[in-house]
C-alpha cells in the first residue's frame, strides 16, 4: 500500500464553540456562564469525517487555522509527522513560558497543545479507514473495555443572583442535573453533590476541587464525604495554593487516597521539591497536572520524586504522547491519571479511549458532568455505574451533529471575550478581586 491508496484530507474546518457553565470556583476564580472550547473537522476523499476538540480561546483558534494548509491535500496515513511539525511550532511559541504552575490563566494557552484536536480528527479518520477505534492505534492497543471515571465535585456560587446568564435547571426530573445549578457553598452542599451524582452516574470515587476556602474548610468537606462514602477513593486538588507545612498538617491524617498539586512553588522553592517534602513527610500520594506537564518537567519531577500519579491530560500533551507517557509511568511502577477542564463530548470520547490504551490507570477526571446534555454529536459517550465503555466502533465511532455545531458557534460569536476569564465572575463575589496564586480564592 502506498500514500496514494490512503484517503486524503480535502477539508479542514474550525469552530470556534461555547456552551453553558455553572459559577463553579477555584484558585483562578469563579467560571463564567459560558466556558469555550475549539472544534476541528476533518473531511477525506473516503467519504469520513474526523473530529478533534481542545481548549477555547482565540490563540488556540487562531493556531488551529494556521495548520489548515498543513493538513489539506495531505495523506490520513502521514498524520504523525503533520502533528510532530505542527508540536515542533508550538513548542518553539511556548519555550519561555511559566506554563500552568502556578494556575494563572494567561498562561493556560502555552499548556494546551492545539494541534492535538488535529491528531485527534486524524485519528478518527484513521480509525474509520483501518476499522478499529482510536484506543487500537495508540501506545500498545487498547487494554480495557471499560474506563473509569471519578465524580468531579466543585464549591459553587449562586450564579443567577450575579448574573442573569447563568443557568438553572430546578424543573429537570433529573436529580444530577437540578443539583449541579444549585449553589454549594459549604461541606453539605458537597456532600449533596456527591450523593447527586453518584446516583445518576454510579461514581465510586471523588474529587474536590480545592482552592476556595480555607483548606481546613476544605479538608472538612473531605473527612465528610470519606464518611459518608467509606469505599471511596476521595481527593482533593488545591491547585498548589497551600503552604507545605499547612498542605502536611491538613493531609497528613485525612483520608486522602492522593493529594493533587497539595501545594507548589514557595520560598525559592519550585512545586517539585515541595511536592517531594509533602511526600515524604505525609506518605501520601501525589498526583499533578501543574509540575509535569512536558518531557523536561517529567524528568525533573521523577528525580524528586514528587509525584505519582501523572495527570496527562491529552490536549496538554497529545494523544499519542498521553499515552506514551501512561506507558512510561507503567514501566516505573507509577500511574496515568487525566486532568480535565470543562468540556463537550467530542473530548470525553479523547480521554476515553486515551485512557483505555494507558496500562495502568487511576480513575480519570472529567468536567462533562456539569456539562452533560449539551451534545455535539449524535450519541454521546456515557458514564453508567462510574465507567464509560469503550464501543467497538471504528474512530471514535461519534457522528457529529452538524446543527448543534453551529449553534455553539454562534453562541460563541455573541461573548465579548473567548478566552477563560475567572477573574471577571470572582468580582461579583470580592470586589477588586485578583489571582493570587498562594490564596484560596474566597480568602481575601
Ligand atoms: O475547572 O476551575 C476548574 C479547574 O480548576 C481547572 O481549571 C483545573 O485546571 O481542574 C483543573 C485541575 O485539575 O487543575
Ligand atoms: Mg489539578
Amino acid at each position: 500500500m502506498t500514500n496514494a491508496d490512503t484517503p486524503i484530507v480535502t477539508q479542514v474546518q474550525v469552530y470556534p464553540v461555547a456552551g453553558y457553565d455553572s459559577m463553579l470556583l477555584s484558585l483562578s476564580g469563579a467560571h463564567a456562564p459560558f466556558f469555550t472550547r475549539n472544534i476541528v473537522i476533518l473531511k477525506d476523499n473516503a467519504g469520513h469525517t474526523g473530529i478533534g476538540e481542545v481548549h477555547g480561546g482565540e490563540a488556540i483558534t487562531k493556531s488551529l487555522e494556521e495548520a489548515i494548509p498543513f493538513v489539506v491535500g495531505q495523506p490520513v496515513c502521514k498524520y504523525k509527522t503533520i502533528v510532530a511539525k505542527l508540536k515542533t511550532g508550538h513548542n518553539e511559541r511556548t519555550k519561555n513560558s511559566d506554563g500552568i504552575q502556578n494556575l494563572d490563566l494567561t498562561k493556560l494557552k502555552d499548556v494546551v497543545h492545539a494541534e492535538s484536536a488535529i491528531e485527534a480528527a486524524f485519528l478518527d479518520l484513521w480509525g474509520q479507514f483501518l476499522g478499529l477505534p482510536v484506543c487500537e492505534l495508540l501506545g500498545d492497543g487498547k487494554q480495557r473495555d471499560d474506563v473509569t471515571v471519578l465524580g468531579y465535585l466543585f464549591y459553587q456560587a449562586d450564579g443567577k443572583k450575579y448574573d442573569e446568564r447563568y443557568i438553572t435547571e430546578d424543573a429537570s426530573d433529573n436529580i444530577w442535573f437540578r443539583t449541579r445549578r444549585k449553589p454549594a457553598m459549604d461541606t453539605a452542599g458537597i456532600v449533596a453533590q456527591a450523593h447527586a451524582a453518584k446516583e445518576y452516574y454510579g461514581f465510586k470515587d471523588f474529587k474536590l476541587k480545592g482552592g476556595v476556602f480555607s483548606g481546613e474548610k476544605e479538608m472538612e468537606a473531605v473527612a465528610a464525604l470519606g464518611k459518608e462514602f467509606p469505599d471511596a477513593r476521595i481527593n482533593i486538588d488545591p491547585n498548589g495554593a497551600w503552604k507545605l507545612a499547612d498542605a502536611v498538617r491538613l493531609c497528613k491524617d485525612s483520608c486522602l487516597s492522593y493529594a493533587e498539586d497539595p501545594c507548589g512553588t514557595e520560598g525559592g522553592y519550585s512545586g517539585r521539591e515541595t511536592m517531594a517534602e509533602f511526600k515524604m513527610r505525609t506518605g501520601i500520594p501525589t498526583a499533578t497536572n501543574m509540575i509535569a506537564t512536558d518531557w523536561r518537567q517529567f524528568y525533573h519531577a521523577v528525580v524528586e520524586k514528587s509525584i505519582d500519579i501523572v495527570l496527562a491530560d491529552p490536549h496538554f500533551w497529545t494523544m499519542s504522547d498521553s499515552v506514551r507517557i501512561g506507558q512510561v509511568l507503567d514501566n516505573w511502577g507509577l500511574t496515568w491519571g487525566c486532568h480535565s477542564n470543562n468540556h463537550f463530548d467530542i473530548s470525553l470520547a479523547i480521554f476515553a479511549q486515551t485512557a483505555a490504551a494507558c496500562p495502568s490507570v487511576t480513575a480519570m477526571d472529567t468536567h462533562w458532568i456539569w456539562q452533560d446534555g449539551q451534545h455535539l454529536t449524535r450519541s454521546p459517550y456515557k458514564i453508567t455505574e462510574g465507567r464509560i465503555h469503550i464501543p467497538d466502533t471504528p474512530g471514535f465511532g461519534l457522528e457529529i451533529d452538524m446543527d448543534a455545531i453551529l449553534k455553539a458557534n454562534a453562541l460563541y460569536k455573541k461573548l465579548p471575550y473567548g478566552d477563560r476569564r475567572d477573574d471577571i465572575g470572582m468580582q461579583h463575589l470580592i470586589s477588586g478581586w485578583k489571582f493570587d496564586s498562594k490564596k484560596p480564592c474566597m480568602v481575601r
